[in-house]
């Protein structure tokens, strides 16, 4: 059946678009109902339009939170023209016949991504005009409902083709399209307030969070929930950032692997080390931790292992960089390192390495086991005719250590307990060992008898070759690899030493 239009009620959001549908409207006859702004702009065009005040005697109340929801207005929606009572208690109640609902809805996820306040945000979670749209959309076969602007076109070809007379199945279309728009509309919202019970849920582990000044970058709000004072004494410099405290986080997870050993001091960068050393004294680990990328340090995050000394101290002001760890400080030292106001420093204490780690993902988190395996002598299998010499052991597992703390794809060289160069977070594996060897070289280092790591097995023979085309002439590796023997081969033709751990290192 055909429903002629006699009566609108009209509530958008957007004014746009809106004029020619109610032109055509007042030349068919329509009687326009309509809300605050929208009756403002209907009438700017010249055109009769009916306050829905004067139907439902009510102001908009509650700051417009209350408009349009009242029985007269949704009386006027819901009632069945096939039902006799229904068409009896219009009249009684003297409510009027509402045939055609246009509803553009308060912006709701547009004032979500523009970073608005959450009062506002909730603001825009509109009530009124969600229920219109529904109300319409249940009567499809008394009404007519149109929930969206890109509609509007056609809205308008229909109402000027079709004489103001709009057929049950284009009726039920737009039905069928407004359920649509509701539930994306209550989807977003829902999403919005999810995404704050799960702040919540972190509050309730962890206590209110700390507000951090921004997240990874200045556009992006931040909060750290935790006990940082726990395992740390700061006793100077500014407030740590997001990203200070995911590279503290990444430097006492990879100084964990050097703890109890000879004094040791690793520069990080971007949660990956750019400089690492192993010595008799911590001024001498620090000198060669910083030769090992002089340009990365830059900004750095510094940790050792071992108590920082003056004459460390002396070395570590001539850099700018962004934090010092130690587990302790001598008095020199302090007053040194003291001497720029933003450094920050501090001293480490208990830190619990066992737990498991958590992020997020597709909006629901990944929980997994922390990488507790520390590759050692004895899970070693050597495959190739050339034994590993005692040194190139050390060596191997230093690098491996390294290794694991870097991001995936990662190949890491190393020497003298020193580390070379490392590729970072590459997409493929010869792209990290090119980028090893080019970094290494740029630093003047010789690859001459040189060790590599790599985080996983290597799927073709390639990295090997390379590897020794660069001097380096023994490498770890998991293996595992359907091709290991390739690359196994190449290491006997070659003269190589490989000795593979089982144990897949991968961190992204
Ligand atoms: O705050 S509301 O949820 N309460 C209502 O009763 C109501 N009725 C319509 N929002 C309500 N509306 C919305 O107002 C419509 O969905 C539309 O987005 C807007 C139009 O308001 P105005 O005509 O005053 O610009």
């Amino acid at each position: 059946a055909s429903l002629k239009i006699n009566s609108a009620l009209i509530s958008v959001y957007h004014k746009d678009g809106l004029e020619p549908i109610v032109k055509r409207l007042d030349e068919l006859g329509v009687k326009i109902y309509s809300t605050g702004g929208t009756e403002t702009f209907i009438k700017s065009l010249g055109i009769n339009v009916i306050p829905v005040e004067s139907v439902t005697d009510y102001p908009s109340i509650l700051g417009g939170r209350v408009k349009t929801l009242h029985p007269k207005v949704f009386g006027g929606i819901l009632n069945r023209q096939s039902v006799e009572s229904d068409q009896e208690e219009m009249q009684t109640y003297d409510i009027p016949q509402i045939d055609l609902v246009i509803v553009d809805l308060y912006p709701f996820e547009d004032t979500v991504a523009s970073g608005a306040s959450e009062q506002d945000i909730i603001e825009k979670i509109d009530i009124g005009g969600i229920s219109l749209i529904r109300a319409a959309a249940k009567n499809y076969k008394d009404t007519w409902c149109v929930s969206s602007r890109d509609d509007y076109a056609s809205v308008l070809k229909l109402l000027q083709t079709q004489n103001g007379e709009i057929n049950l199945e284009t009726r039920q279309n737009f039905a069928s399209k407004a359920f649509n728009i509701s539930s994306h509309y209550d989807t977003a919202i829902f999403n919005y307030l999810n995404s704050n019970n799960s702040v919540n849920a972190f509050k309730e582990s962890y206590g209110n969070g700390k507000t951090l000044r921004y997240g990874e970058n200045p556009h992006q709000g931040g909060q750290f929930f935790g006990d940082f004072d726990s395992v740390f004494d700061q006793l100077h410099g500014k407030e740590l950032s997001y990203n200070n405290l995911l590279d503290v986080d990444a430097a006492v997870n990879l100084m964990a692997e050097f703890q109890n050993e000879a004094p040791t001091f690793a520069i990080l960068k971007h949660n990956n080390a750019c400089g690492l050393a192993q010595r008799s004294t911590i001024s001498e680990a620090y000198k060669d931790a910083l030769a090992g990328d002089p340009v990365s340090a830059f900004g750095g995050i510094l940790i050792a292992n071992a108590e920082v000394d003056q004459e460390t101290a002396k070395e570590i002001h001539q850099l700018f960089c962004e934090v010092v760890i130690a587990p302790s400080f001598s008095t020199e030292a302090l007053a040194i390192l003291k001497g720029k106001k933003n450094r920050i420093i501090l001293v480490q204490k208990q830190f619990n390495f066992t737990q498991p780690t958590v992020r997020t993902c597709l909006n629901g988190v990944l929980v997994q086991d922390k990488d507790l395996k520390t590759d050692a002598i004895e899970d070693l299998n050597c495959v190739t005719n050339k034994e590993a010499t005692q040194e190139q052991i050390t060596d191997l597992l230093f690098a491996s250590k390294i290794c694991k703390h870097t991001k995936s794809n990662t190949i890491v060289l190393a020497k003298n307990k020193q580390l070379l160069a490392s590729g970072t977070g590459q997409t493929s594996r010869v792209d990290a060992l090119n980028q090893a060897i080019h970094k290494a070289k740029s630093f003047n280092f010789s690859l001459a008898d040189a060790v590599m790591a790599s985080d996983a097995f290597f799927p073709f023979p390639d990295c090997v070759e390379i590897a020794h085309k660069a001097g380096i002439t023994s490498v770890i590796q998991p293996g595992g690899s359907i091709k290991d023997q390739l690359s196994i081969d190449y290491c006997n033709e070659n003269h190589l030493t490989m000795l593979m751990t089982g144990t897949r290192h991968f961190k992204h």
